[in-house]
């Protein structure tokens, strides 16, 4: 531990002045409850100008949320932090240096998960930006979810030849994963308990200084930056896991005619004593920005660093075999609607399918990763004619997404489910045969969100995500 940092820290005083580097579904609701906390005096948002992102400054100046989906809180709380003058964006990054502490909450997609090389050109660029400008004293923590070893290593060395300035002898540097999921944004930040892991003691205690003025009910886990990284790549590797074993289980009932829903609540029942049979739920698919490729950080991790130690890896890697259950859901989809369209007497050659759901996740705008895109590629490489519907969602590069249900489902030979959004619940089974004008429509359920006795009264050919008791039913003339 360097008395020398300590010092410096101490004379710097407390945390007062905060920049958040990213503002997306992460650092914006990280920026504006450090905004909104009494123990800061003001927290500046830095956001590339770049084509796809540049728009947000404006916004967020004007006190507008750019997230689409449903965030309860955020707006209000945005506008309120703008107004009293806590809280402004820009693409500036030269305020950097007024700054006591800089969080990188920047995405880190990964290049190739088969040869585990991560994406972190945009994460560099973000730290070379914050180095550049980087004061002694400061404190810089990496949000963003990284391969176990980046904050010691790649980002340590990133800060140090951009500012000219060591790592734990004059500014502290720190990993606080963060632990979002969209559509309850603030509440996680609030209510999670914040892992917090410095290259040094000293670190540690300055970004539990950060933090704590930000949770309600959450509390402070310190621990080294390595350890940190590890329990958030593990975490979301371990969910990725349990919702493979779901949707295994979910084939395997479908195979044997059974309803995996009654087995889930079956295992479910067994309580007390300290059990947990946590039985996630099986479903279309894995999207978003972070199942999808924190397996990968994990077992780059334990490659980069455990050389020799590191084993199972490649085909033996239990995470690896997690993803490929997960990634093959899309396709059963795909199998699942072939198979329906043949009890039509249909090939999916110039079917009409309405696809419900383009978001990666229920009543959210967040796209990132969606499973629904592969389905449809596949479909359309079948011949079919795919239409989607999504109420959250904007635009999306190359797909037309309608925010008009009835045009979606009019003259559909197939209505496929694959995101649980609240709308889809109340589907009328009556309005949407009329709309198909088809005898026979198929349905489709990959959340498990329709009711398939009452489609399958209405004539439909029902098919569903682990539904084997209901799969093969008999139709109704
Ligand atoms: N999914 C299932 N079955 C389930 C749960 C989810 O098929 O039982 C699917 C969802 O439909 C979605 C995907 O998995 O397509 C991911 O869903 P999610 O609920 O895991 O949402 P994320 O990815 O936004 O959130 C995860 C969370 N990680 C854990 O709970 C360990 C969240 O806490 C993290 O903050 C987030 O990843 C992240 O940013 O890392």
């Amino acid at each position: 531990m360097s008395g020398r940092l300590q010092s410096i820290v101490n004379a710097r005083g407390p945390i007062k002045k905060i920049g958040v580097v990213g503002m997306g579904y992460v650092g914006i609701p990280a920026a504006v409850l450090f905004a909104d906390a009494p123990e800061f005096e003001s927290v500046v948002g830095f956001q590339r100008d770049s084509p796809s992102s540049g728009y947000k400054v404006a916004m967020l100046n004007r006190g507008e949320s750019p997230l689409k989906g449903e965030e309860p809180g955020l707006e209000e709380l945005l506008s309120r932090v703008v107004g009293a003058g806590k809280f402004r964006c820009t693409s500036d990054f030269a305020a950097i240096a007024e700054c006591d502490a800089v969080t990188l909450s920047i995405q880190t997609p990964f290049k190739d998960p088969k040869d585990l090389i991560p994406d972190f050109s945009a994460l560099t660029e973000g730290l070379r930006a914050v180095g550049k400008n980087l004061s002694e004293g400061t404190l810089v923590v990496l949000e963003s979810t990284v391969t176990p070893g980046t904050t010691e290593r790649m980002a340590r060395d990133v800060l140090e030849e951009e500012s000219g300035l060591v790592a734990g002898e004059d500014f502290a540097l720190a990993h606080a994963p963060e632990r979002v999921m969209v559509g309850r944004l603030l509440r996680n930040i609030r209510e999670h308990d914040r892992i917090v892991g410095g290259i040094d003691d000293v670190s540690t205690r300055r970004a539990a200084e950060l933090y704590r003025p930000v949770l309600t009910t959450g509390t402070i886990i310190p621990m080294t930056a390595t350890a940190a990284e590890v329990t958030k790549t593990a975490e979301n590797a371990f969910r990725d896991l349990q919702i493979a074993a779901a949707n295994q289980l979910a084939l395997h009932c479908e195979a044997m005619g059974v309803n995996v829903y009654d087995v889930r609540a079956g295992i479910d029942s067994l309580k007390g004593e300290g059990i947990t049979r946590a039985v996630l739920w099986p479903g279309a698919g894995v999207g978003g920005h972070c199942l999808t490729k924190d397996s990968w950080h994990l077992e780059r991790g334990a490659q980069v660093l455990g050389g020799d130690l590191w084993y199972p890896h490649g085909a033996g890697s239990i995470f690896g075999v997690a993803r490929a259950i997960n990634e093959f859901m899309p396709r059963h989809m795909v199998h699942l609607t072939v198979e329906g369209l043949k009890r039509a007497g249909r090939s999916p050659e110039g079917a009409k399918i309405a696809l419900l759901g383009w978001a990666f996740i229920q009543n959210s705008d967040d796209t990132r990763n969606t499973p629904a895109e592969p389905y449809l590629a596949t479909m359309k490489e079948a011949g079919a004619e795919v239409g989607v519907h999504d109420p959250f969602v904007e635009n999306y590069p190359g797909i037309e997404v309608s925010h008009d249900l009835d045009a979606t489902l009019a003259g559909a030979d197939v209505v496929t489910v694959f995101t649980a959004h609240h709308h889809y619940a109340t589907l009328d089974p009556a309005r949407v045969k009329e709309l198909s004008g088809r005898e026979h429509p198929v349905i489709v359920d990959g959340r498990n969100v329709i009711d398939p006795d009452l489609f399958i009264r209405a004539g439909f050919i029902y098919k569903g995500i682990g539904r084997g008791d209901r799969n093969s039913h008999p139709l109704t003339p």
